[in-house]
C-alpha cells in the first residue's frame, strides 16, 4: 500500500512537472498576415510526451477564434522532450490574440506593421558602434587610429583610419565584416528605400537630414572602408588585434596598449597575402581577393545609390570599386583577420564569392561586358555557401553566411543566369531543410554565431522566393525569422531590447550594457546558441550568476542571457547589419 501511495505520489509529480514545464514558443514580434503562423509548445523533462495536442487561439475576450485543431508531435529538440507544431496560418485577422493549448497559453499577435520600426531599432546599435565620432558618447572613440604594421610588428607608418564600427564588444575592426555590414545596408536602402526612417544625421546625432538613416550608417561605412584602402595599391585589412580584451573600458576610455602606450594607437594590419600573427598563432591567409571583393562590392553598390544623390563621393567610389577588383583579379585567395596572443581569428576560406558579388555590382555599375563574365564564372566555382548542409564549419570559414553575389547575379543577368543564380540558392536551402526536420524547422549547425546563419538563411529564402516565385522553403524561411524573435526553447528574441515588451537579452556580454543598462545597445543581434561543446571548450567563458534558462540548457545546444557568455551572448555588428536587411524586406513602407 504504502509502495502503491509512494508509486501514485511520484507519478502526480511527474504529470504535475510535465504541465509545469511545458511553454508554448512564439515569434514575440508577431505575424505577417499572408505569412505561415506557427507556435512550438515544447514539454521539457516530462515523459507525458505522447500523442497529439489540440489548441484554439482565443481573441481578447476569451471567444475562440480559431480551432480547436490537433497538432502532430514533431519529436524532440534539444531541451524539449516532444515538440507540436501548432499552425495558425488561416488566422489571418490582425488582432492580438491568446493560444491555448491545453492550458498552456502564450500571446501572439498578428498585423501588418508588426515589423515597423525594427529596422531602426536595429540601426541605434550600430550608431552605438561607432568609432570615430560616437554620438552615443557625444566623444571621439579611438580617434589614433592608426600603425600600419608589418609581418614582425614593426611600425612602417602613421595612417588616418580612425573610423568605422567596432566589430562587437570589444574594440576590434575588421574590413571583412564592416564592408559587408556596408554593402547589406546600401542593399536594404536600394531594396526597400522607404521602410527606415529619417530621425538622425550623418553623425549620428538625433535630427533629421533628408537622408534614410539607413543610408546614412551605410554612409559611415563607405567613408571607413575607403580609408582602409587609401592607395590604389594597397588594402588594410584590420585595425586593434586581440590585445584589446585585456582590459574591460568603455570605447572613449580603452586603455589598450599595444606597444605604444595606453590608450594611444592601434595597429593596422595590411592584406599581405600571407600568413600574419606576430605572436604565437598565425592565421592561413593566401591572397587578397576575399577583402578586395567585398571592398569592391560595397563601393560599387554605394556608386550607384549616392549617384542618384548627387554625392560628390560618387565618382571616387567608382574609381575604388574597379581598383580593389583588380587587386582581388591579381591575388587570388583569402586575407583572414590576425591573431594576436589568442588563437582565434576569422577564418574564412572562400573568396570566389566576394568576387562574384564584386563583378556583378561592378556590371551593373558600368555595364562592362567583362564583369558580367567574371561574375558567371565565380557564381559556378562555388553555386552554395558551403556551411549550408554541414554540421559544423571553422569559426566565419564560409563568409559572408549568405552569398549576396547569386542576387546580384539575378539583378542583371540574362534569362539563363538568372534561373542559373536561382537554382545555387535552392540548393543551398534544400541542403539545410535536409536537416530541418524537427519541431523548430531549423536546420542550420549551431557553431558560434548561430543567429548570423539563422538570418541568412531567412535572408537567401526571402530572396530566393523573390527570384523564383517559389514558395516551398517558406514554412522554413519563417521558422528562421521566428526563432530569431522567440520561437526558441528559450523563448527569447535575440536582437536586445526588441521587441521592447518581450522576452531579450538582459545581460549581454557588453561594458556599456553593464555601465548604462541592456538599453544602451538596443538593437544589437547577440551570437546565439552554439553547441554544448563549443561552449564547454572556449577560453575564459565563466556564468556570472545563476543560469534563468538552465531548464533549456539541458540540450545539445546551450544560450545564457548572463555577461560571461560571450560565446552565445555578445552583440555582432555584422549580424546586427545582416538582419537589418531581413527587417526592412518584411516592414511595410513608411507613408511620406
Ligand atoms: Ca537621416
Ligand atoms: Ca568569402
Amino acid at each position: 500500500m504504502l509502495a502503491m501511495t509512494l508509486l501514485l505520489a511520484s507519478l502526480a509529480w511527474f504529470l504535475g512537472a510535465g504541465a509545469d514545464t511545458a511553454v508554448i514558443r512564439v515569434n514575440q514580434v508577431g505575424y505577417l498576415p499572408d505569412a505561415p503562423k506557427v507556435a512550438v509548445l515544447c514539454a521539457v523533462g516530462s515523459r507525458d510526451t505522447a500523442g497529439t495536442r489540440r489548441f484554439v487561439v482565443r481573441d481578447r475576450t476569451g471567444r475562440v477564434v480559431f480551432g480547436p485543431r490537433t497538432a502532430p508531435t514533431t519529436g524532440a529538440f534539444g531541451p524539449c522532450s516532444q515538440t507540436w507544431r501548432l499552425d495558425f496560418s488561416a488566422l489571418r485577422t490582425s488582432a492580438r490574440y491568446t493560444i491555448d493549448a491545453g492550458g498552456i497559453t502564450s500571446p501572439v499577435r498578428i498585423a501588418r506593421d508588426v515589423y515597423a520600426g525594427a529596422a531602426d531599432t536595429l540601426l541605434h546599435y550600430m550608431r552605438e558602434q561607432r568609432s570615430g565620432w560616437n554620438p552615443f558618447f557625444r566623444d571621439s572613440v579611438h580617434r589614433l587610429d592608426g600603425y600600419v604594421i608589418d609581418d614582425t610588428g614593426r611600425v612602417v607608418k602613421f595612417e588616418r583610419v580612425s573610423g568605422g564600427w567596432a566589430d562587437a564588444s570589444d574594440y576590434l575592426q575588421y574590413v571583412a565584416t564592416s564592408a559587408t555590414a556596408t554593402y547589406d545596408m546600401l542593399m536594404a536602402y536600394r531594396d526597400h528605400p522607404r521602410t527606415v526612417a529619417d530621425d538622425f544625421g550623418a553623425d549620428g546625432v538625433a535630427g533629421r537630414n533628408g537622408v534614410s538613416d539607413v543610408l546614412d550608417e551605410a554612409r559611415h561605412g563607405v567613408d571607413w572602408l575607403l580609408r582602409m584602402f587609401p592607395s590604389d595599391s594597397e588594402i588594410y585589412n584590420q585595425l586593434g588585434d586581440d590585445r584589446d580584451h585585456t582590459y574591460l573600458d568603455l570605447p572613449t576610455t580603452d586603455t589598450s596598449d599595444y606597444g605604444w602606450g595606453k590608450g594611444k594607437q592601434r595597429p593596422v594590419y595590411p592584406c599581405t597575402g600571407r600568413p600574419q600573427g606576430i605572436f604565437r598563432f598565425q592565421n592561413r591567409s593566401t591572397g587578397v581577393a576575399s577583402t578586395a571583393g567585398k571592398l569592391s562590392s560595397a563601393f560599387a553598390l554605394a556608386a550607384q545609390v549616392l549617384a542618384s544623390h548627387a554625392d560628390s563621393l560618387a565618382p571616387l567610389l567608382r574609381h575604388k570599386a574597379a581598383a580593389a577588383y583588380e587587386l582581388g583579379r591579381r591575388f587570388p585567395g583569402v586575407c583572414q583577420t590576425a591573431p594576436g596572443r589568442a588563437p582565434y581569428f576569422y577564418e574564412e576560406d572562400n573568396w570566389t564569392d566576394d568576387m562574384e558579388l564584386a563583378a556583378a555590382e561592378l556590371f551593373a555599375l558600368t555595364h562592362e561586358p567583362r564583369y558580367l563574365k567574371d561574375a558567371i564564372e565565380y557564381a559556378a566555382k562555388e553555386p552554395v555557401t558551403p556551411w549550408m548542409g554541414a554540421d559544423t564549419a571553422r569559426h566565419y570559414q564560409w563568409y559572408p553566411w549568405y552569398n549576396a553575389g547569386h542576387y546580384a547575379l539575378w539583378r542583371i543577368g540574362t534569362e539563363h543566369d538568372r534561373s542559373t543564380a536561382a537554382s545555387y540558392y535552392r540548393r543551398g536551402l534544400e541542403a539545410v531543410v535536409h536537416r530541418a526536420d524537427n519541431g523548430f524547422r531549423v536546420g542550420i549547425p549551431f557553431i558560434w554565431c548561430s543567429n548570423d546563419l539563422m538570418v541568412s538563411f531567412a535572408t537567401q529564402a526571402l530572396l530566393y522566393r523573390h527570384m523564383a516565385g517559389d514558395e516551398r522553403f517558406r514554412e522554413y524561411e519563417q521558422a528562421a525569422i521566428d526563432w530569431l524573435f522567440g520561437a526558441n526553447p528559450w523563448g527569447t528574441s535575440m536582437v536586445i531590447g526588441y521587441p521592447h515588451d518581450a522576452r531579450w537579452p538582459h545581460d549581454p556580454h557588453s561594458v556599456v550594457a553593464m555601465q548604462f543598462g541592456p538599453e544602451a545597445i538596443t538593437g544589437g543581434l547577440v551570437d546565439g546558441p552554439v553547441y554544448r561543446s563549443i561552449f564547454a571548450n572556449l577560453r575564459g567563458i565563466a556564468l556570472h550568476h545563476d543560469d534563468a534558462y538552465s531548464a533549456f540548457n539541458s540540450g545539445f545546444i546551450v544560450y545564457h542571457d548572463d555577461m560571461g557568455d560571450y560565446s552565445t551572448n555578445e552583440p555582432i555588428m555584422d549580424g546586427t547589419a545582416n538582419l537589418i536587411y531581413l527587417a526592412s524586406a518584411l516592414a511595410l513602407p513608411r507613408r511620406r
